[in-house]
Formats: C-alpha cells, sequence, structure tokens
C-alpha cells in the first residue's frame, strides 16, 4: 500500500532528512524502506559524523552540508529533534510550500497500538521509565522510547496492534507533530527551559501543548491540576482529562493526602513505599499510576510494581554514604526547577555543586531554599561568576571551578548527617560530553574518597 504522508506519497518523493544522528540515521532507514528519494544534510561534514558514513553508502543517500538554501526542491523535509524549527533552511522551505516535518509525526503514519506520551519539563524519563515498568510488571505488552533515546521511527519494527506504545517527548518532537495522535497523554509540568531555542514561555508551551491539541473524543490527558500551563491544555484538548495533584483531591483523578496517594478517593498505596525521594517523585507516581490504570492495569498492581521500580540513573541517585555523609548524583538536574526539587528533597545541611552551561536561566529563586538548607553553595563551570552574582548573600559560596575540587572541598568539612549533592541546574557541555559523563565523573570522584 502507497503510504502518504501529510498526503505525499512517499514512494518517488524527494525528502530531505536535516541533522544525522539517532533520529536522522533512523528516518533515513525508513523513508528508503519506503522508496523515498533521500537527500542527507548537516551543519558538520559528513567526514566528522562517522556513524552515518556507513548507513548513507549502504541506501546510496547523497549528503549535502547544511546552507541556507539546502531545503529548496523537496516534496517533505524531516528535522532531528535538535534542529530548531525556526532554522534559515526551514523558513525559507516553508515559503515555498514545503511540508516540515519530525520524527514522531513521521513514525505516528506506521506506528502500530496505542501510545502512551509524556511530556513536561522535569520528570519525564522518569515517569516514562516507570510507566513502562508497571505495564511489564503487569505482563503487558509494550516498548519505551522517544526522547529517552529510541526514536519513534526506529520502534516501527517492533510495533503492535494490541501493543503499548510509551514515549517520552519533549518539545522539540511534539511542536511538528499535526497527525500523530497520542490515546494517552501526559504532562507533568511546565517550567522555564530551553528558552534558548523556544525564546518564549508562551511558544514554549504551545509547542508541548500539540500533544493535547491532537488529541480527540476517544484520547485521554493526564494532567497535573497544581500546574497552570497544565489547566490551559485541559481547556484545549478534546480529550477526556485525568488530574492529579499532590495538594487538593481532584476529580476524576488522582492526589496526595496524609502521606497516601488515592485514586478517586481509593487508597493506592502510602507515599514510604515509594522508593523514590522528594514531592516531585509522588507527583511522578500518581502520573504513571494514572496513565497505566487508563491502560488497563489495576490498582494493586499498580502498587505493587511502583514499589519495585528501581529509579534512574543521574536523578537523585543515592551513590554513597561515607563518615556519615550522604553523596547524591542528581546531574539530571539541568535547570532551575529540578535544583529546587532537590533541594526540597532534603531537610538540611545541605553541600550543593551548582554550575556548568548556562542556558539563560534566572538563578534567583534558588536563594530561599538554599539560605534555609545548604551548608555551601560550590560554584563550577562556566555558569559559575552569573550564579554567584544572582544568589550571593544567601549562602556561603565557594568558587571551586570543578566538581573535583568542589567534593574535594565538602568531603573534608562535611558532618555526620549532611549531604554532598550534585544538582547543577546548568548543562553540563561547558566540561563534558553530556549529563551523564557528568554524573559517571561524580560518581566515580565519591568512590575514590578514602573510606
Ligand atoms: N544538526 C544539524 N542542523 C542543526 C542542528 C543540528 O544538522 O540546525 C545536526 C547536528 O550536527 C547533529 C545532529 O543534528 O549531527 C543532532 O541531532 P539531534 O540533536 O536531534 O540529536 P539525536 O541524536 O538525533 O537525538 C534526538 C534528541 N535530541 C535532542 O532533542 C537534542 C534526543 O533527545 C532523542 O533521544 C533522539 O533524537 C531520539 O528521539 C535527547 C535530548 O537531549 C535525549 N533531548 C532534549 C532534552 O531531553 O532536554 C530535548
Ligand atoms: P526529564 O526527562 O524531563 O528531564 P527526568 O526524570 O530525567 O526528567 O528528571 C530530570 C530532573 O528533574 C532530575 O534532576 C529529577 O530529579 C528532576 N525531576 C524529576 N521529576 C520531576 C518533577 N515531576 N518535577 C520537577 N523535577 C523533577
Amino acid at each position: 500500500m502507497a503510504i502518504t504522508v501529510a498526503g505525499i506519497p512517499l514512494s518517488g518523493a524527494k525528502v530531505l532528512v536535516i541533522g544525522l544522528a539517532r533520529s536522522g540515521l533512523a528516518a533515513i532507514r525508513l523513508l528508503a524502506r519506503q522508496g523515498a528519494i533521500v537527500t542527507a544534510t548537516d551543519t558538520q561534514p559528513l567526514e566528522q559524523i562517522p556513524a552515518a558514513q556507513p548507513l548513507l553508502a549502504e541506501l546510496g543517500v547523497k549528503f549535502v552540508l547544511q546552507s541556507a538554501d539546502v531545503a529548496v526542491g523537496f516534496d517533505l523535509i524531516v528535522i532531528s529533534p535538535g534542529v530548531p524549527a525556526d532554522a534559515e533552511p526551514l523558513t525559507r522551505a516553508r515559503a515555498a510550500g514545503t511540508n516540515v516535518t519530525g520524527e514522531l509525526e513521521l513514525a505516528s503514519y506506521f506506528l502500530q497500538g496505542p501510545s502512551i506520551v509524556i511530556t513536561g519539563s522535569n520528570g519525564k524519563t522518569t515517569t516514562t521509565s516507570l510507566i513502562g515498568h508497571i505495564l511489564k510488571s503487569a505482563a503487558m505488552p509494550v516498548q519505551v522510547g522517544g526522547n529517552i533515546g529510541t526514536p519513534p521511527t526506529a520502534m516501527i519494527d517492533a510495533s503492535r496492534p494490541n501493543q503499548w506504545n510509551v514515549l517520552e517527548a519533549s518539545s522539540f518532537q511534539l511542536e511538528t507533530i499535526e497527525h500523530f495522535r497520542a490515546r494517552i497523554g501526559v504532562c507533568l509540568n511546565l517550567t522555564p527551559d530551553h528558552l534558548d531555542r523556544h525564546h518564549t514561555m508562551a511558544a514554549y508551551e504551545t509547542a508541548k501543548g500539540r500533544l493535547f491539541v491532537t488529541q480527540d473524543e476517544s484520547c485521554f490527558a493526564v494532567l497535573n491540576a497544581d500546574d497552570p500551563a497544565c489547566l490551559r491544555y485541559a481547556a484545549q484538548t478534546r480529550a477526556r482529562p485525568l488530574w492529579f495533584s499532590t495538594k487538593r483531591p481532584v476529580t476524576p483523578g488522582l492526589w496526595f493526602e496524609n502521606s497516601q496517594l488515592l485514586f478517586d478517593g481509593q487508597l493506592l498505596m502510602d507515599a514510604a513505599g515509594i522508593p523514590l525521594r522528594g514531592m516531585h517523585n509522588v507527583e511522578n507516581v500518581l502520573a504513571a499510576a494514572g496513565a497505566a490504570r487508563l491502560a488497563g492495569v489495576s490498582l494493586e498492581a499498580i502498587a505493587a510494581a511502583v514499589r519495585t521500580f528501581p529509579g534512574v540513573e543521574h536523578r537523585l541517585e543515592f551513590v554513597r554514604n561515607r563518615r556519615g555523609v550522604d553523596y547524591f548524583n542528581d546531574s539530571k538536574a539541568t535547570n532551575v526547577d529540578a535544583t529546587l526539587k532537590a533541594l526540597e528533597a532534603f531537610e538540611r545541611g545541605l553541600w550543593i555543586i551548582l554550575g556548568g552551561k548556562d542556558k539563560g536561566s534566572d538563578y534567583t529563586p534558588l536563594r530561599d531554599p538554599l539560605r534555609a538548607k545548604s551548608r555551601a553553595a560550590l560554584l563550577v563551570g562556566a555558569a559559575a561568576p552569573k550564579i554567584e552574582r544572582q544568589i550571593e548573600g544567601a549562602v556561603n559560596l565557594v568558587r571551586s571551578g570543578t566538581i573535583a575540587q568542589a567534593i574535594a572541598y565538602a568531603a573534608e568539612r562535611a558532618q555526620p548527617g549532611d549531604t554532598v549533592l550534585l544538582a547543577p541546574a546548568c548543562a553540563s557541555f561547558d566540561q563534558f560530553d553530556n549529563f551523564e559523563h557528568r554524573g559517571q565523573v561524580f560518581k566515580q570522584l565519591v568512590e575514590a574518597l578514602e573510606s
């Protein structure tokens, strides 16, 4: 059967794929198989992208270096999530009437089975993994992917009509969806992030909101009743809402009350049974439980699976107790809100490592919790001078420069009962390959401290 994407029959269509990493390569594979005439482009020369070379050679895909007019003369453009939707070649292509789409939208024409899609500024990976864990524990057929690592276009072959696709989705993937429809859409929260790319909070909110705008009456929207953006999403969707709240009862929905998690007033579980720290993880469990219940898992099975969830590396991950001092790795706290949540998850006695590559963030909201809970803020990386200016006077500041020096400083001074916490509120790219690399280095340095 001839497959059309946005009305364009793929067989014989001239398609340009922009970005040759995980997403672009998976898209090329899919498009070539559909008989499209694929051209590939990247801002880097092909010699510098060794992972792309064999595939392009195998499929006979032409490479051109990205330029302002690279997207002229194609029937369809497929962009990787990391390519800004307002990049100059795309503006020109759209002006010429060419359809510009992304990996989630492209996958939607091929992916079998219903999807649970999780978005939000923070908590996506944790909640996506938890939903995958709950469904697997309940012996439901499921595959997990999306922004968490596996491009949706690479999930097509393994998809089945009665199998759930649990997909983490970023604003970058959602902003181009039209045809894609999530049976269950989940939004955890909306707080400032990626403003270097979306420019305004309104544009960021709109990009994520595509998840709910494309839903219909057969769908469900699992929404955080405590988040103003989620209330606006509810007004924009035709899907049936299921609410969650850590502050008050919500109908229909899930909430937290007297240390218990309730679903429409029925006990789901005691919060003490959640193996993850922090109220933000209660939110993640409420959202995951809501989605899993809508997918048909019983409350008992959900609670049992939550209790065995191992958590995700680099998210408030306990590393070690040394001489009575706990060390926690929250390298994935790459924005201010995630760091605020990390601070909320501890009582006091914190030695917190802050800094890295600034994303245009405002660090002043950290002042009060730092004053209340920290012994010192250890500043590292390129953002250190900006953070120092914005939190000066609220907390003892130590100009550490590197994570190694920060750990050495804190390890020497921390008292039993204190916690040394990496929750940097910044991206990692000034000193590390990515947040995983930063977290690994932190853990190795902590493990190497003398007992
Ligand atoms: N490139 C161009 N032109 C541009 C910009 C980039 O050619 O204008 C090229 C780069 O030179 C590079 C390639 O595009 O060769 C990189 O593409 P990409 O950044 O989209 O990276 P992928 O490896 O394809 O991964 C993408 C997602 N990346 C981003 O959103 C930045 C991955 O999410 C996702 O797992 C993967 O697709 C599969 O869906 C990562 C991520 O950092 C985890 N996401 C952000 C986040 O979680 O904060 C949103
Ligand atoms: P994402 O995939 O959205 O980046 P993660 O689960 O990887 O989310 O967590 C990113 C950071 O945000 C971590 O520092 C984590 O501790 C924190 N976090 C997790 N869940 C939430 C939440 N619901 N609200 C705020 N911060 C959260």
